[in-house]
């Protein structure tokens, strides 16, 4: 029976709120924060900030069910197989000779755990349904400990994630063989873990058969959000919407765009982020028509705009946005008519984000909407055929109108934008339109301008879509008052 949390696809569902006995964390730093050390953070029952025991608990259980019913449509002898699915962690990642990057958990992992230090591993197993979970965590070593931090250990581990069943990583491939799996489940091209692949799963799969791939099936899940991850993620939208304030506020011509990210990024941070959730694009000028530019480094001259395309990452959820604004706080005449034609289907765009609609149906809308936008912006002959029309929207703006956005900033990427959205699918929305500088068949006037407008949405049922950056300004008056730093 479905225990009630929303957008839960499956019917076999054993897991009862309240069922779990939550042991009490120890009274002690562990590997990542907890109740005890953290308690401004994560709440009694948490397991990372906003996600409780339960919440993993049912994600590993709706992993067991796709599971289950995609082997019963195998026939029935993978229906009655012994199930194992393993999911590694992150190894720690080295800038150079000793020194760490700041470490980022593998998201399939973390989704599945909630556990963030490297060098682990979850594995499920079960006949028929991989239900029973075991985890896999670095042992204590205080040499070790006394330079990279704390580490959970099993008791902390099993307390903090509510798994019971704990080893430590060194046993992986012992237990992994004494399961006996008849079906793996497992990702290994590349493996989120080289060592630990090469250790334990490489004798597991030379003698056993194919593994199937777990990535299609834990992305469909991570691409419904349920309560919990949208209120993270409305978080990472509002403080990025108070970091474009503050940044907008900051701008004049003419201004360096190192001052403008390093605002962006303090901003982000001071207000609660982790951290940003990619390099962001600070682009002045015709540098907006480079659509990946994250040098960062040039000047932005008075007259000229900005288009920044930057977001944080707020306990594992990421906001996406971008807006394009002139640094001295004013559109020129040509600038507003470019940006409002930009804004226009952007809004047409929102519009359509609702339940059975997919992206790549607004993706193609919006082509044609902007088709219409560079006939009235004389860019084409009003007599150019609806065929040409499309192939200069394409040209005129070279990427899709957005894509998913969850754990990741591209989130999910086994999930094709073809699929219709379903609630609580979270998306960006993003059209563009970037005219080069050398661009001879536009008009002079429009010229070396570059203009992106994104917002991040979360799908609804009803009341249409749920806008997270929504506070960030937008309308040409509105972007003009936050310049000015009202
Ligand atoms: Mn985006």
């Amino acid at each position: 029976m479905c225990v009630g949390l929303i957008l839960c696809p499956c019917r076999r569902i054993s897991v009862k709120p309240g069922g779990l006995k939550p042991k009490a964390v120890p009274s002690r730093y562990l590997g990542q924060p907890s109740p005890f050390t953290h308690p401004h953070l994560v709440k009694p029952g948490e397991v990372t900030p906003g996600i409780s025991q339960t919440e993993y608990e049912l994600r590993r259980h709706k992993l067991a069910s796709l599971i289950e019913a995609q082997a019963d449509r195998l026939g029935p002898s993978a229906s009655s197989s012994n199930h194992v699915v393993v999911l590694l962690s992150h190894p720690t990642r080295y800038m150079t000779n000793d020194i760490p990057y700041p470490f980022h958990q593998n998201q399939d992992f973390l989704y599945l755990s909630g556990f963030l230090e490297p060098d682990s591993a979850l594995v499920l197993h079960g006949r028929s349904r991989p239900d029973q979970a075991t985890l896999f965590v670095p042992r204590r070593d205080p040499s070790r400990e006394l330079w990279d931090g704390p580490r959970s250990g099993r008791d902390g581990a099993a307390a903090l994630t509510g798994i019971e069943r704990v080893h430590s990583i060194e046993e992986l491939g012992v237990v992994l063989k004494s399961l006996k799996g008849t079906q793996l489940w497992y990702d290994g091209s590349p493996p989120a873990h080289p060592r630990l692949h090469q250790t334990h799963l490489l004798p597991v799969l030379e003698a056993g058969p194919t593994p199937r791939s777990l990535r299609p099936l834990v992305h469909s899940l991570r691409a419904l959000k349920s309560p919990s991850e949208v209120a993270l993620m409305q978080e990472a939208g509002r403080i990025t919407a108070k970091a474009f304030r503050r940044t907008m506020a900051l701008s004049k011509g003419d201004v360096d765009e190192a001052v403008l990210f390093a605002k962006f990024d303090f901003e982000n941070r001071i207000h609660g982020a982790n951290f940003l959730a990619y390099p962001p694009v600070v682009a002045g000028g015709n540098r907006a028509n480079t659509l990946h530019y994250i040098n960062n480094n040039q000047i932005i001259k008075d007259g000229e705009m900005v288009l920044l395309d930057g977001g944080c990452e707020y306990f594992g959820y990421v906001s996406d946005i971008t807006r394009t604004w002139p640094v001295n706080g004013r559109f020129s005449p040509a600038q507003a008519e470019l940006y409002e034609a930009v804004l226009e289907v952007q809004r047409s765009c929102l519009s359509l984000c609702s339940p059975g609609v997919s992206l790549d149906h607004i993706y193609s809308t919006m082509l044609a909407l902007l088709g219409r936008q560079l006939k009235r912006l004389g860019i084409l002959k009003a007599a150019t055929s609806d065929a040409d029309v499309l192939k200069a929207a394409r040209r005129y703006c070279p990427h899709h109108v957005g894509h998913y956005l969850g754990m990741d900033v591209h989130d999910t990427p086994e999930l094709s934008r073809s699929q219709p959205l379903q609630p609580g699918m979270a998306i960006t929305v993003e059209p563009g339109l970037y005219i080069c500088e050398d661009n001879e068949q536009a008009p002079r006037h429009l010229r070396g301008l570059g203009i992106r407008i994104e917002d991040d949405v979360v799908i609804r049922d009803k009341g249409g879509p749920l806008i997270l950056s929504s506070d960030t300004p937008k309308t040409v008056a509105d972007v003009e008052e936050a310049c000015s730093g009202r």
